[in-house]
């Protein structure tokens, strides 16, 4: 046997010391986006997120509704595999198909309503309504009101609502997520578009609201807004039925792929690579790895990102169960290393994806800047409302069912199937529940604003400035409780923000 001499480490073993901090450095200038797809020296990736964060390919965390909501935030979740080839096609289907913008409906409206109506609605409603108004303004003529996507009449009759019911109104052309509301303010000037602006919770466009006369195909702002229409959805696929689910899966309009697996260093995942290199023209990621022979092996097989980390998961109990897996800050930094020397041979630089383990939120950036280009998490986003799961009442808190994929509630035996039975011969995940967390966004807002005043801690402004120049070191048993409160009598209100 060979041994490491090196002992397998987790992210609470490492902590970043800070660098010069300049005055541009604050985070309104921190930059997040970040490749996810591999790209030539000089080119840009196919694929690039806003924000470096992707959710699990889990059932009890990405299905569409959360595939949707993240985008709005700038990531990505990778659709559960461990489902119909049918069922995971509609949902793919239902994500591409959600625009960014809202539906409008003209139930309960007449034209003697006023706004304050309208407003009176929205709050019995519970749902997020606007009004628009012929000159957008709180005196103007009631022409429509537009009704958050979750609205209940229109959850199953998006499009024939937006045919039907729409069109009398106004026109909607969907903007893209990420603009601001001053920028879209400054395209409307410059073009001399007469819409009007609808805006999200954290005021970035959700969408322009036209005339009904407005010919869009004269003057489409969608050419002037660099915008997509639909969002950027990824499907998590396995090495069984892959020649079924993933053309299933394209036609549904998928973006990219991932093959979700607990161990990916196989001869069955190349084949998988292989086979969707050769046939379609949809990016592949592969995994899980957790040393360089396993990313050579995947990037050599055509993989365009690579997933790191096995036995990490807030489930998982595979370390237990099989005794393989590595702490997944050794893993990262081993892979990490493997994908810089790549690049120098090759030119062809190779996105990485962090994967399970994170459970505070400077782990993020400790992942980003041990060399992962974004992080997937499974514990995180199981808490939030957006994610498929029963919130349920224990005692006087809430909590949200999350269970692993290698549980006997998913049975999800494709991504540890090691040849044999096609069946679950084992658990190697356990089915728990996580605290309620409330919204995606107000949390990952909160996350990202951590990640941020970090990296200006670091002195970067960017993520690959971040992997550049972050100085790490490991710390010692009694330095880590030296890092929490210490040595105090912890008030009450301070004890329950522990
Ligand atoms: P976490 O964010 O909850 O710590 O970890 C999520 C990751 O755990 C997933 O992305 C996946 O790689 C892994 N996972 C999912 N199910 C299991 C299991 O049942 C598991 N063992 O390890």
């Amino acid at each position: 046997a060979f041994y490491y001499t090196e002992p397998s480490r987790t992210f609470n073993e490492f902590l970043l010391l800070p660098n010069l901090t300049t005055k541009e450095c604050t985070p309104n200038n921190v930059d997040l986006s970040t490749p996810i797809t591999k790209y030539k020296k000089g080119e840009k990736p196919a694929i690039s997120l806003n924000i470096p964060f992707s959710s699990a390919v889990m059932q009890a965390v990405s299905d569409h509704h959360m595939a949707v909501a993240l985008a709005r935030c700038g990531g990505i979740s990778f659709i559960f595999g461990s489902q119909s080839i049918e069922s995971q096609a509609t949902m793919v289907r239902k994500a591409k198909g959600y625009k960014a913008g809202f539906v409008v409906s003209r139930s309960n409206l007449t034209p003697s309503h006023t706004l304050k109506d309208i407003l009176e609605l929205k709050e019995a409603s519970g749902h997020s309504t606007v009004a628009i108004t012929e000159d957008g303004t709180a005196k103007g003529k009631l022409l429509g009101i537009v009704t958050g996507r979750d609205y209940r009449i229109s959850r199953d009759s998006q499009d024939k609502l937006v045919s039907d019911i729409m069109t009398p109104f106004s026109k909607l052309i969907y903007g893209k997520s990420g603009i601001s509301l001053s920028e879209a303010n400054d395209l409307i000037w410059e073009h001399k578009l007469n819409c009007l602006p609808i805006v999200d919770e954290n005021q970035n466009l959700d969408f322009l609201v036209f005339r009904k006369d407005y010919d869009s195909r004269k003057n489409n702002p969608l050419s002037l807004l660099d915008a997509n229409k639909s969002y950027i959805v990824g499907a998590g696929i396995n090495t069984k039925d892959y020649k079924e689910r993933v053309p299933a899966l394209v036609e549904a309009g998928v973006d990219i792929l991932v093959i979700d697996s607990s161990d990916g260093f196989s001869e069955w995942q190349r084949e998988t690579v292989q086979y969707v290199k050769e046939n379609f023209n949809v990016p592949i990621g592969a995994g899980n790895v957790v040393d360089k022979e396993g990313f050579r092996y995947l990037v050599e097989s055509g993989a365009d990102f690579i997933k790191v980390g096995i036995g990490g998961g807030s489930i998982c109990i595979t370390r237990e169960q099989k005794g393989i897996g590595r702490g997944q800050a050794s893993s990262l930094i081993e892979v990490a290393a493997a994908r810089d020397e790549y690049f120098k041979e090759t030119g062809i630089y190779v996105p990485l994806c962090s994967d399970g383990g994170i459970v505070h939120d400077y782990h993020v950036t400790l992942a980003l800047a041990m060399g992962a280009d974004f992080v997937m998490l499974g514990r995180y986003f199981a808490r939030f409302d957006e994610s498929p799961t029963k919130k349920v009442k224990i005692g006087n808190n809430f909590v949200k069912e999350y269970w692993g994929e290698g549980s006997n509630r998913a049975r999800n035996w494709q991504r540890y199937d090691t040849g044999g039975k096609s069946s679950l011969v084992f658990e190697e995940g356990v089915d728990s529940y996580v605290p309620y967390a409330g919204t995606l966004r107000e949390n990952i807002d909160r996350t990202l604003s951590k990640i941020k005043s970090t990296m200006c801690n670091c002195g970067s402004l960017s993520i690959s400035e971040l992997q550049q120049k972050a100085r790490i070191t490991v710390i010692s048993a009694t330095s880590l409780v030296e890092g929490g409160a210490h040595d105090v009598i912890l008030k009450e209100s301070s004890m329950a923000a522990e």
